[in-house]
């Protein structure tokens, strides 16, 4: 018996050995050895060739791309919750189904949000960097004074898995927790969390000692944080963003923190990454990562594992359980 042609998938960047390695055992897996960005005209390559693509977050996968795609691409397996870097809409017309990771990279993201409100609130990481530099001069009772988390109110924008993991973790530290999100959560989850529902964003966000951005990037919510809504927060309110960049107006933001009018950011997300801009370079009060929020060895494995599954259960004929709609957004 001839054996049956096993489907091409091609996976845009460099995914954990063992990922890989079940990728070529079950697919005619086409890796990208160097881990380079693919630039639109290999993923242009790439989507003429492939059954099944395996994009990650630097990947954009717009309408130039998609028009592009050969009959044989049915599947957009993204490595990744966020589908922002893919058109939905297009996929749908052209009859390519998307599927994402959502789940396993919940408590990672949630702990990197923490990680990222307790350095600029006691200031973790300008610490550190004076240590380093020599510049230390001892102990001092006015010396690198922070903010206490205990009693401070924390909004969250986005009451996802995320955010509910992260409002979850903002209990233990003594963080009373608000939310906005488009909908109430379930009332035993608002009860579990002891979590306050503000309707009106700018009501809330008028109010937060802290806020944390946890929702995903859609048309709906690109600069959800504009110029004016910043405005409303107070001067000493910090900023967390671990979604993405595009959430806030990342211009109108840098300029605040630079006339003292936000007491400081955390951001693992930035609106042109890798790019990010001099001007929050230049400042101390804010913490910056490279998009790190799922950066675990456990986590990539688990993202890595549902893509298989996704992909293996959509081309032995069934739906993928993480099959992304447009109308989830
Ligand atoms: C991923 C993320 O690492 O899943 C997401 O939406 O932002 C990241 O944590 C990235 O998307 C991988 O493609």
């Amino acid at each position: 018996m001839p054996q049956k042609k096993k489907p091409v998938v091609v996976v845009t960047r460099r995914l954990p050995d063992v990922i890989e390695t079940r990728m070529m055992e079950l697919f005619d897996a086409r890796l990208n050895t160097d881990d380079h960005p693919m630039s639109q005209n290999e993923l242009i390559e790439a989507v003429r060739t492939a059954d099944v693509l395996v994009p990650t977050v630097t990947d954009r996968v717009d309408s130039a791309v998609l028009a592009q795609a050969g009959d044989n691409l049915r599947l957009i397996a993204s490595f990744g919750t966020g589908v922002d870097h893919i058109d939905l809409k297009t996929a749908r017309q052209r009859g390519i189904t998307v599927t994402n990771t959502p789940g396993v990279l919940t408590e990672d993201t949630a702990d990197m949000t923490l990680a990222l409100i307790l350095a600029t609130s006691r200031r973790l990481v300008e610490g550190e960097r004076l240590v380093r530099a020599g510049d230390w001069g001892g102990w001092s009772p006015t010396h690198m004074l922070g903010h206490r988390l205990w009693g401070k109110r924390l909004g969250i924008v986005g009451m996802g898995r995320i955010g509910q993991a992260v409002a979850r973790r903002a209990r233990g530290f003594g963080l009373s927790v608000h939310y906005h999100n488009r909908r109430t959560v379930a009332e035993e989850i608002e009860d579990e969390l002891e979590a306050t529902y503000w309707d009106s964003l700018d009501q809330m966000l008028a109010r937060m000692d802290i806020v944390s951005i946890n929702c995903p990037h859609t048309p709906a919510t690109f600069h959800l944080l504009n110029a004016r809504r910043l405005k409303l927060l107070q001067p000493h309110c910090t900023i967390v963003n671990t979604s993405r960049g595009e959430v806030i107006d990342e211009n109108a933001m840098t300029r605040m923190l630079e006339r003292g009018e936000l007491a400081g950011a955390g951001l693992d997300v930035f609106e042109n990454e890798p790019a990010v801009s001099p001007k929050l370079l230049k400042l101390d009060n804010v913490v910056l990562l490279p998009h790190m929020g799922s950066a675990t060895i456990e986590g990539r494995i688990a993202m890595g594992e549902k893509v298989i599954i996704n992909c293996k259960t959509f081309v032995d004929g069934h739906t993928p359980p993480d099959r992304v709609l447009e109308t989830m957004f």
